[in-house]
């Protein structure tokens, strides 16, 4: 039970995406989570009481075939725990006279035979997770049992004679199918412990309520509709659980209950609590998660000793002022409400650890909030934050303290600014259009290759409201620079070329954006603009609009549909019991855990609550001639962009200073400022140094500009001159020989020689993606000045994931050496080169003694583009004598070899697929393991910048690899996560007429962090100037 109160409700903070999902898991995963403390306590003396236990004589045994030595008269505690038992071994009678404690958990006994009852000095009986279906009459003669363990079996009642047991002092009956208990049940008078939860009672049952020794009870997940109103006779219950009941309501006879410490009520249907709750004077803790309250329970005030409220997943929208009256509270969950703001008196509670408010309607935080210095566990995502911003607040409660500390300093200022994306394929008029509504007449044809562009653009001048335009080049060079482009509180425009436009091209011209959009910007809104309507007649402009909308509706219901399945076949699976789960080899979810599922279901409902906003009908324009629907485009967007809830970007609230030091660091002309130089313009806007961290942290995380306040050799830089920065990367994603050579040749006093050279290095950048330091400076250099100016570009370069360092000097550049930079995205020969097949031919060979590890991504949808090269540069400093395809990497980690491939298809049958592979002898498999793991986790870490993206993970059979099986089996991605279950040695592949496979190859040694390296996915670099 231990727990079970965090998950139950931290779950109910739900949908938080993948980022907030894996920080749930490794709160829970700390040890049993460190709240409840009442429950702490009585869990504590148990056990204590099983620690003395270890002076008693002891033996464990295991094996399949079990049999018992027969000099164990004497022995006191015997543990036959996790051996696939279906019978008890001869032996075990009441010739073992000195028996204490008899552990039989997880076997597959069905009966219990009488012959155990008569063990004279059992106090300690565990049969959890077997298949008993009945237990024999005699197990009342157990008189001195007091502790009784038969969870996670198939028992349907429970016989009378149980109230015999009259030393019981814990009885756990939990996940069994009991619709009713005995009448004697009531006889323990010496119970303190019942656990009846997970059963199919339909009543409360009477006799319980004659245990008054009871301390702590669990009735959850039966079909309970109403509590008893004498239910006060229970005066010694603690610890009370009722979750997941049908209870509508309690009776007022509840606050009766003098000794209760901590409740569970989430998951009812409750609307109220009792008025005189408030008498519920040892209370603790309470969770009211997902209930049906709309108001705020007032009499809870009164409950001022509360250390743990939870009141997630209600319709609350008022948090009363007199919250303030819990001095003790330490942990407030409020997420997915209506909470529109919180009272200025939540600053009073000065023992808050936990305080989750995501999913609300909060845009302002009360001042002084960051007064709430002990807040550990803070969670805001999901709200339309104004003031303090977003991106303060996501920082944490410190940023806000320095936030609301400046605020208090300077004036506040709002200026609305909101950024506007443009994207579509090539073509389409995306360049026209901007210029059509930025007021420019479409420029010559030379303004139409630039790559990437950033213009400002005043589209209410009276109200001061600016679009920040992002022209996305709509070529397939900068698919992987595109990405960083894509930030959420932007508005995006589609641009399709109406002209161009068929049916069959739908995908590409349009489907194709929207799951780049939705994959990046869960929840995204997108205007379709059709353009080019001069070049179409009318009745053609309506048809391709007609087939856009209709296709459009199509793709997203075909993707909904798809995870509706899987989050039924998920359901499906957390419906079956684990225990059969991890028998069935054939069924989709073989051994993966419970929490797991619910984990994968969090994911899957959180892509379905959170699908792109798509705004219709496709607005049509022409950018030639007389602009036909430019004015009511311009009118749209502006409308849209009002919407407070969906972009608060546009009203949100900044320290004058704050916004003057923005102001100020776009003036200057140079590439990047030093601190010093950026020190000093803060002081212009009136910030004294101490207070400058702040505010350029604020700036960076609102794309405004680049600081790198963790990182050794950036940090001393700011980044200030986007547009500088955009003129660099195109340079490098353009592909174009000629204008790189262009480029190069610009110096009027080269010769032939040089030139063929220059030639031979663009080609060999084209090619292999490899480019010396000293061609990289040329081709920089109208913005490149000094030395220094090359370093840190290279340095963001590869912060970025564009390139890597081949030959870095250790410590001072060797001289004459070049150094050379690898751009993976260049490299075009499919496999890697020859040499590296010495290696990989290893991998595939068919020596006996090795065992092959792959772990397998797959991606239905969409695999994000960009990311395989990206990847590779991530992955460098992991792994030595690596060689580069276009789809693989072969590399060492160490010793041990490793190849990822990349598996792009063609069919949008089939999912694209990125594997990561290794191998070795089973003795050492851990070394392939090793060699895996960490670039696993990089990979992890890159697909976190996609939170709307679906993918699985799987770890293929080595098995079938071993064979060259061309389908291999897959197992389940989420075993990685799980330790390897007590006491298997083998698993196994149902594909080759259920061939045993070693857990070894399966499972990891220790199961792998779900969302590793926190601090490098806060460092991501956002170029998102909003
Ligand atoms: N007739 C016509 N031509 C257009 C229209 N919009 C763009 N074009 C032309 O189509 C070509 C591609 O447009 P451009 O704006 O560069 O597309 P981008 O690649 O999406 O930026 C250019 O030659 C434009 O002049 C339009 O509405 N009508
Ligand atoms: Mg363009």
């Amino acid at each position: 039970m231990e727990g079970r109160r965090r998950e139950g409700a931290a779950e109910d903070v739900g949908a938080g995406g993948r980022q907030a999902e894996s920080l749930r898991m490794s709160e829970s995963g700390s040890g049993g989570g460190g709240g409840l403390k009442t429950v702490r306590v009585w869990r504590e003396a148990a056990r204590r009481c099983r620690k003395l236990r270890g002076n008693w004589r002891q033996l464990s045994a295991s094996g399949p075939r079990l049999s018992l030595p027969s000099d164990i008269g004497h022995v006191q505690v015997l543990n036959l725990a996790n051996n696939s038992l279906l019978e008890l071994p001869d032996g075990l009678d009441s010739s073992l006279s000195e028996l204490r404690a008899l552990i039989l958990r997880r076997n597959r006994l069905r009966r219990l035979p009488s012959r155990l009852c008569g063990l004279p000095l059992l106090d300690e009986l565990d049969l959890a997770h077997n298949c008993l279906a009945a237990l024999p009459a005699e197990l009342g003669a157990l008189g001195r049992l007091r502790r009784l363990c038969l969870s996670h079996n198939k028992l349907q009642q429970l016989p009378p004679e149980i109230g015999g047991l009259s030393a019981l002092e814990e009885l756990d009956v939990s996940f069994n199918e009991l619709r009713q208990l005995p009448a004697s049940l009531g006889l323990l008078a010496r119970l303190r412990a019942l656990d009846v939860d997970h059963n199919r009672l339909s009543h409360f049952p009477p006799q319980i309520l004659q245990l008054a020794e009871l301390e702590e009870l669990d009735l959850s997940g039966n079909q309970i509709r109403a509590l008893p109103r004498d239910i006060p006779r229970l005066r010694s219950v603690k610890i009370l659980w009722l979750s997941s009941l049908r209870l509508s309501a309690l009776p007022d006879t509840f606050c009766g209950l003098a000794a209760l410490e901590s409740l569970m009520l989430d998951n009812n249907g409750l609307r109220a609590v009792p008025e005189r709750f408030g008498e519920l004077r040892r209370l603790k803790m309470i969770n009211l998660s997902s209930n049906r309250l709309e108001e705020f329970p007032g009499a809870l005030l009164q409950l001022t000793g509360l250390e743990e409220l939870y009141l997630s997943r209600n319709e609350l929208s008022v948090i009363p002022a007199g919250i303030a009256a819990f001095s003790n509270l330490a942990a407030l969950w409020l997420d997915n409400n209506k909470v529109r703001f919180l009272p200025d008196s939540i600053v009073e509670l000065s023992n808050l650890e936990e305080l989750v408010l995501q999913g609300n309607q909060i845009a302002i935080l009360p001042d002084s909030f960051g007064n709430l210095s002990k807040v550990s566990l803070w969670k805001i995502k999901d709200n339309p934050l104004i003031q303090p911003p977003y991106e303060v607040c996501m920082k944490g409660i410190p940023y806000i303290a320095a936030y609301q500390k400046e605020l208090a300093l300077s004036q506040p200022a709002v200026k609305p600014r909101l950024k506007l994306v443009l994207m579509g394929s090539k073509g389409a008029g995306k360049t026209s259009l901007r210029q059509c509504l930025v007021g420019n007449a479409p420029g010559a044809p030379a303004t139409h290759a630039k790559g990437i562009e950033v213009t400002q653009w005043v589209a209410d001048a009276e109200k001061n409201l600016t679009f920040i335009v992002y022209d996305l080049a709509g070529d397939q060079n900068y698919d992987l620079i595109q990405p960083f482009f894509l930030s959420p509180g932007a508005l995006y425009v589609l641009v399709v070329s109406l002209r161009a436009y068929a049916p069959d091209r739908f995908y590409e011209l349009v489907g194709y954006f929207l799951h780049l959009l939705g994959a990046r910007v869960p929840h995204g809104v997108v205007c379709v603009v059709g353009a080019h309507v001069d070049q179409c007649n009318e009745k053609e402009v309506e048809e391709k609009c007609l087939d856009i909308h209709h296709q459009i509706a199509l793709q997203e219901k075909r993707d909904v549909e798809f995870m509706q399945a899987v989050a039924e076949k998920v359901d499906g699976a957390l419906g079956q019991e684990f225990d059969l789960r991890a028998t069935s080899p054939h069924a989709p979810f073989y051994g993966v855990s419970d929490k797991n599922l619910r984990r994968k279901k969090a994911q899957v409902q959180y892509l379905l609550n959170n699908r792109l906003q798509i705004l219709s009908p496709v607005i049509t324009v022409s950018c030639q001639g007389d602009h036909v629907g430019i004015t009511r485009l311009k009118e749209k967007l502006l409308s849209v962009a009002e919407h407070r809830e969906i972009f608060p970007n546009l009203h949100r609230v900044l320290p004058k200073s704050w916004q003057r030091l923005e102001e100020l660091h776009y003036k200057p002309q140079e590439l990047w400022l030093s601190w010093w130089d950026s020190a000093r313009l803060g002081l212009q806007a009136g910030l004294t140094e101490d207070r400058l961290q702040s505010a350029l942290s604020y700036l960076h995380e609102s794309g405004k500009l680049l600081y790198f306040e963790d990182s050794l050799t950036l940090k001393e830089c700011v980044f200030h001159n986007l547009t500088k920065l955009i003129d660099i990367l195109n340079v490098f994603f353009q592909r174009d020989a000629s204008v790189l050579l262009q480029k190069l040749l610009a110096d009027a006093n080269i010769d032939e020689l040089r030139a063929t050279q220059l030639h031979h290095y663009v080609e060999g950048f084209l090619l292999h993606g490899l480019l010396p330091l000293h061609i990289i400076r040329l081709l920089l250099k109208p913005h490149i000045k000094t030395q220094q100016d090359l370093h840190l570009i290279l340095e963001l370069l590869e912060k970025m994931g564009l390139c890597y360092c081949l030959n870095k000097p250790k410590i001072t550049p060797i001289n004459g050496v070049p150094i050379w930079f690898k751009f993976p995205c260049y490299v075009k020969n499919e496999v890697p080169h020859a040499e590296a097949w010495i290696n990989g031919s290893n991998l595939s060979g068919q020596q006996l003694a090795i065992e092959q590890l792959q772990v397998e991504y797959s991606f239905p949808f969409l695999f994000p583009p960009g990311l395989f090269p990206r990847y590779s540069v991530q992955i460098n400093s992991h792994v030595v004598h690596r060689s580069d395809g276009k789809y693989q990497i072969f590399a060492y980690r160490g010793k041990v070899p490793v190849v990822i491939s990349y598996r792009p298809t063609q069919s949008s049958l089939q999912a694209d697929t990125l594997s990561i592979a290794s191998h070795a002898s089973l003795p050492n498999i851990w070394t392939a393991w090793q060699a895996i793991i960490p670039l696993m986790e990089e990979l992890n870490v890159l697909l976190q910048e996609w939170p709307g993206l679906y993918f699985t993970v799987h770890v293929l059979c080595s098995k079938c690899l071993k064979r060259g099986s061309s389908n291999p089996h897959t197992f389940p991605g989420e075993l990685l996560t799980q330790s390897r279950p007590e006491g298997v040695t083998e698993i196994i592949c149902p594909k080759n007429g259920s061939e045993r496979v070693d857990v070894a190859l399966v499972y990891p040694p220790t199961p792998t962090v779900i969302s590793p390296c926190c601090n490098k996915v806060l460092e991501r670099i956002r170029l998102t100037l909003i």
